[in-house]
């Protein structure tokens, strides 16, 4: 019989903080694929790997996190998890409450979050509010009420989300038997950021790898405090999972980001969509605006000739196209796409292919 991946409190019991007492709440999750880029390569010069996070059950990386903090809050008797959430925070905290039989209660910003999102935190039950502010402001209350209510936090300022997510940097190391030179991903609250970063220098203590990545951290133009260095306290960009004004995880992502000799740049929201285009059409990924911004980050730092040819580099795209595929119906003039349409005749649809009979 095959071997069915079981998910990463199992697979990674030894180096997680499980125990006999903790419930396994699992999807699943993790194991994702660890895709070579060859179009990316050639653009750039580099070894160009993209870790797919979008194949994780809810669609994003999230429920690495998630798995584990939801087992812990189990464990700690919790009957009743909240989170404040761009969308996919809400989308895997609902599954794996629903499947663990508790409670979520999820924060969006009104009005700012993708439909599939929002569909996933509807389709398992949880208890769904849009509030009349940004990110920050869900964040602020989610921790108020978690602490004179009895409600457990799941955002990543609850450290099991950061322990769940730092094992993607195991999976790559383990596949590639190294760490990369660099690792590009996006940032919001710098949480995942701050994981990858423990993940890598916990594989240099355990002597499975010599190097660490320079972490290089992306966030939109209209939304970049970390480039900024400074809060932004009216966020904008059409990848709404990380319109975050103020990080939660700010200090750890300074921290990580000095430890590795990283960077944090901005990009622009065309930025955002060309390379969003190139992903899905040069390599078959299709990933959400937010995620494509590893992409465009990769593609700008080699442009400005920071990637020494040859350099390995893993980009992390972190949720799935499907999330929020809007933006992929449009082409870069902002028209709609919308596919031609012809008569049930195969004579006039091979003319309009371009196609020449040859019997
Ligand atoms: C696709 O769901 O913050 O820097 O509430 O959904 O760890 O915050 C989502 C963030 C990147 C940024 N890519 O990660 C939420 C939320 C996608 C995301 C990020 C998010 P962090």
């Amino acid at each position: 019989m095959a071997r069915q991946w079981r998910g990463l409190l199992h697979e990674y019991a030894d180096r997680l903080n499980i125990t006999s007492a903790t419930p396994i709440i699992t999807l699943g999750e993790g194991g994702t694929p660890l895709i070579p880029a060859p179009a990316l390569s050639e653009r750039t010069g580099a070894k160009v790997y993209v870790k797919f996070e979008g194949m994780n059950p809810t669609g994003s990386f999230k429920d690495r996190g998630m798995t584990m903090a939801i087992s812990k809050a189990v464990e700690a008797g919790a009957k009743a998890v909240i989170c404040a959430s761009t969308g996919n925070t809400s989308a895997s905290a609902a599954a794996y409450a629903a499947y663990a039989g508790i409670t979520a209660a999820v924060l969006v910003p009104e009005g700012k979050i993708s439909m599939g999102k929002l569909s996933q935190a509807v389709a398992h039950n949880a208890q769904i509010l849009q509030l009349q502010g940004n990110f920050d402001d869900c964040l602020d209350i989610a921790r108020d009420l978690a602490e004179n209510y009895p409600v457990h936090l799941v955002n990543s300022v609850n450290n099991d989300r950061i322990e769940g997510q730092k094992t993607a940097a195991y999976e790559i190391v383990e596949v590639l038997g190294r760490a990369p030179d660099f690792h590009f991903i996006p940032v919001g609250n710098a949480g995942n950021y701050t994981a990858y970063h423990r993940g890598y220098r916990e594989e240099i203590t355990r002597g499975a790898t010599h190097v660490l990545p320079r972490m290089f951290g992306f966030q939109a133009a209209g939304s970049a405090p970390l480039v900024n260095g400074a809060p932004v306290l009216k966020p904008e960009t059409l990848a709404t999972a990380i319109r975050i004004g103020k990080p939660a995880s700010w200090d750890l992502a300074i921290a990580a980001k000095e430890d590795s000799n990283g960077y944090f740049g901005a990009i622009t929201d065309e930025g955002i969509l060309a390379a969003q285009r190139i992903l899905s059409a040069d390599v078959g990924v299709f990933v959400e605006p937010a995620s494509a911004i590893s992409v465009a980050g990769l593609l700008e730092r080699a442009e400005a000739g920071a990637i020494p040819k040859g350099s390995v580099c893993v980009l992390t795209v972190t949720g799935h196209g499907l999330k929020d595929p809007q933006y992929a119906l449009k082409r870069p003039d902002g028209t709609e796409v919308s596919p031609e349409v012809v008569a049930v005749n195969t004579a006039e649809i091979a003319s309009v292919l371009g196609l020449a009979k040859v019997k």
